[in-house]
Formats: C-alpha cells, sequence, structure tokens
C-alpha cells in the first residue's frame, strides 16, 4: 500500500548513462577480446576465421546496443511523469526535445542492427580472410560514425538528468502545504518549526535555492510541507530557474498555500510588492486555500500589525523566532487539511488509510464547519 503512495522522482531511477566516448572503448575493447571462437566439428580454417569475425561483430553490435537500450530504459517516459516533474525538465530542458533525442536513439539502435546483419551476411558470402577482417574493420568504422552523431544528444540526456536527481520524492496522495513568500520572510524557519525538514536557514536572501520536503504528523494524516526558494515580484518570463520551482510546486503540488509577509524593517522586498506577488501567485496559479501569514511581529509594534491585518488582510501573526503564533496556524491548516480529505477525491486513498469512521464522526462534532 506504502508503495502506491509514492510518487517517487522518476529521474532517481537513472543509474548511469554512459557518454558515447566510453560507449565506443568499451564496445572496441570487448570485441578485439575475442580470440578464439568455439567451434565443436572440424572446419576450414576460412570457416573458423568467418565464426571468429562473426563472434566480433556480433559482441561489438551488443555492446553497442546495450549501453544504448540501457539508457533508453532507464530513462523515464516523459509523457507519463506527473506534471511537477514534467514542468522541471521543461525548466531544465524541453520535453520536446527530450522526446526526439530518445526516437533519434532508438533509431541508431536500430540501425545497428541492421548493419550487422548486413555485415554479417557480407562475412557468409566471402572465402577469402582478408575481405572477412576489412568487413569486420569497415563496420566498426560505421557503427563509431553512427554512434558519434548521438554525441550531443547523449550529452543533453546526462545534463538533464544530473540537475533533475536531486528533485525530490513526493507522494501525490498526501496533503501538501506548500510555503511560499519573498526572500529571507521566514519560509525555512516555518517549515522547520512545524515539520520534519530541515531546511539551511540564512540571515541573507536566497538561502533556499532547492525545494525542500518535509513532513508533519497532523494526527489524522501526514502531510507534506514544501520549503521554496523566494520570489520576486517581476513577471514569470523574467523569473530565474529557483524561482520557477518554487512556481512549479505552487502550481502541481499544493493544495494549501502559506503566503509570508514579512513588515520589519529588514524586509528584502518592500510590502506593496509582497502583496502583489500574492495577488500573481493566486491569480495566476492558484484556486487552493492561501493562508496569510506575517511572520517577525517580534520586530514589530501592536500598530505595524494592526496596520498589516488592515492592508494585506493577514490571518495568522508568528514569530518563528520566538514561537509564537504557531499553534494558531498549525490547528487552522489541520482544519482546513481535515475539510479536504473529507471532500477531495484526490484523497479518498489516504482517508480511508488514516481516518477511522468513528474518529471523523467525533471531529465534526468538534469542528464548526460546513461539509
Ligand atoms: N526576528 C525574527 N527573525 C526571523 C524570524 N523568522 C525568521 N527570521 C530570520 O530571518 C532570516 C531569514 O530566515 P529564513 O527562514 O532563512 O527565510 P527564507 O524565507 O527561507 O529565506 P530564503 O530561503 O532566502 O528565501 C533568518 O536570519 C532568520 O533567523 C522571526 O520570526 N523573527
Ligand atoms: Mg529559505
Amino acid at each position: 500500500m506504502k508503495k502506491n503512495l509514492r510518487t517517487s522522482n522518476p529521474f532517481r531511477r537513472v543509474t548511469y548513462i554512459s557518454p558515447i566516448s566510453e560507449i565506443i572503448d568499451n564496445a572496441f575493447q570487448q570485441s578485439q577480446a575475442v580470440r578464439r571462437t568455439r567451434i565443436k566439428k572440424r572446419v576450414s580454417r576460412e570457416q573458423k576465421l568467418a565464426f571468429l569475425e562473426k563472434d566480433r561483430i556480433s559482441i561489438l553490435t551488443h555492446e553497442f546496443t546495450r549501453k544504448i537500450d540501457s539508457i533508453l530504459d532507464q530513462f523515464p517516459w516523459v509523457e507519463d511523469i506527473h506534471p511537477f516533474y514534467q514542468e522541471l525538465c521543461n525548466l531544465v530542458g524541453s520535453i520536446d526535445k527530450i522526446k526526439q533525442v530518445l526516437g533519434r536513439l532508438k533509431g541508431i539502435s536500430n540501425q545497428l542492427r541492421e548493419i550487422e546483419r548486413e555485415q554479417i551476411q557480407k562475412i557468409s558470402d566471402t572465402n577469402h580472410p582478408n575481405v572477412m577482417a576489412s568487413v569486420r574493420k569497415e563496420t566498426g568504422g560505421r557503427y563509431v560514425s553512427l554512434v558519434k552523431k548521438a554525441q550531443g544528444d547523449v550529452k543533453y540526456l546526462i545534463r538533464i538528468v544530473k540537475k533533475l536527481k536531486s528533485v525530490p520524492d513526493f507522494n501525490t496522495t498526501l496533503p501538501t502545504i506548500v510555503i511560499a513568500g519573498a526572500p529571507n520572510v521566514g519560509k525555512s524557519s516555518l517549515v522547520r518549526c512545524i515539520s520534519s525538514g530541515s531546511p539551511e536557514i540564512g540571515e541573507y536572501p536566497f538561502t533556499t535555492k532547492q525545494i525542500v520536503f518535509g513532513h508533519a504528523n497532523f494526527g489524522l494524516t501526514l502531510v507534506q510541507i514544501v520549503d521554496t526558494p523566494g520570489l520576486l515580484d517581476r513577471p514569470f518570463d523574467e523569473r530565474n530557474l529557483i524561482e520557477r520551482q518554487s512556481i512549479a510546486s505552487i502550481k502541481h503540488i499544493s493544495d494549501i498555500i502559506v503566503y509570508m509577509f514579512d513588515c520589519s524593517k529588514d524586509a528584502e522586498l518592500p510590502v506593496e510588492e509582497q502583496n502583489h506577488l500574492l495577488e500573481d501567485i493566486s491569480n495566476e496559479f492558484s484556486d487552493n486555500p492561501t493562508f496569510r501569514v506575517l511572520n517577525k511581529v517580534d520586530l514589530l509594534t501592536d500598530e505595524q500589525i494592526t496596520k498589516a491585518k488592515n492592508e494585506l488582510k493577514t490571518e495568522f501573526h508568528i514569530s518563528t523566532m520566538k514561537d509564537k503564533g504557531l499553534e494558531e496556524l498549525v490547528e487552522a491548516l489541520k482544519t482546513t487539511v481535515l475539510t479536504m480529505l473529507k471532500t477531495k477525491d484526490k484523497f479518498k486513498d489516504v482517508a480511508k488509510l488514516s481516518i477511522s469512521e468513528e474518529f471523523l464522526l467525533q471531529e465534526e462534532e468538534d469542528f464548526s464547519y460546513d461539509i
């Protein structure tokens, strides 16, 4: 059951993609190692040579196709992967290009087998040892020039995997809370306070450069809490790759957004821009419930907090540093998650797994919202 719940990062199962130069070197080493071939009955010298050269060609073909097929087997079928990982593919490369590259590699693998058939026939058609040896050499030459055409393509796939392999796994059936906001507002600090995640916290902006997942036990279910890199208030086209990861997680994996404001004098982004950023996110990327949270209240006066309430419509006023207001925020998140478990179709499996009916009924009485 656990296995079904997990959507692992499909790029993690790519163990190794050999560069073309390595594929060539390895194939020739293997085929040159064939010095004699096993023939049971007594045959002429020419026939023995023919067997030997055919073996060398077969081993060469096997080594080339084995390595290229292994790339095709390991590389995820990009059309089937979760939209979140698809979007990340498009951030670091392009799904269309990946499909073209994989198609070309498949074509090369097929061509290698066709050439093998042709060349082996040529050896069968001759009795001259010199011709046999030159057919084998010619085969090697044709293979090398064919696979060299894929050099750039294979490098491209290696680059994509390198960039995407470190993206964490996530679980599509667990409720997911994405913590978003401008740089330095305290997103990572909040994730550390309320989940198992332990992202780095820094006094400087853009400390977080990659999405980090933490988990929290909300009693009824586990939830995923996602720390995201800070966003600036600017159009999508102008965003860098780091910011685009945040947007991808808001767009594809969030069920709830916690948007954090920093109104202290150290705020990285003016308050108006923080507010505008939130409007942009809500309009463009998400219909999900969004919690407006003012952090660092320990640095603010009561007047400043009231101003934020009025102007930014902040609903929660916390200090991750002084552990203020966190309980209220978590309780509100729990309530929203509970509603989602009961009403959203996508959580029906996790709901079955983690909630006993009895407990649900009891919870219904405790909470004052309509189903
Ligand atoms: N005074 C005060 N400082 C805080 C509070 N929460 C976080 N900070 C400080 O704010 C700075 C930024 O905190 P982070 O949690 O790294 O902020 P972030 O939003 O994850 O930053 P980026 O990853 O760079 O976008 C750190 O120096 C924290 O110690 C708070 O409630 N009060
Ligand atoms: Mg951070």
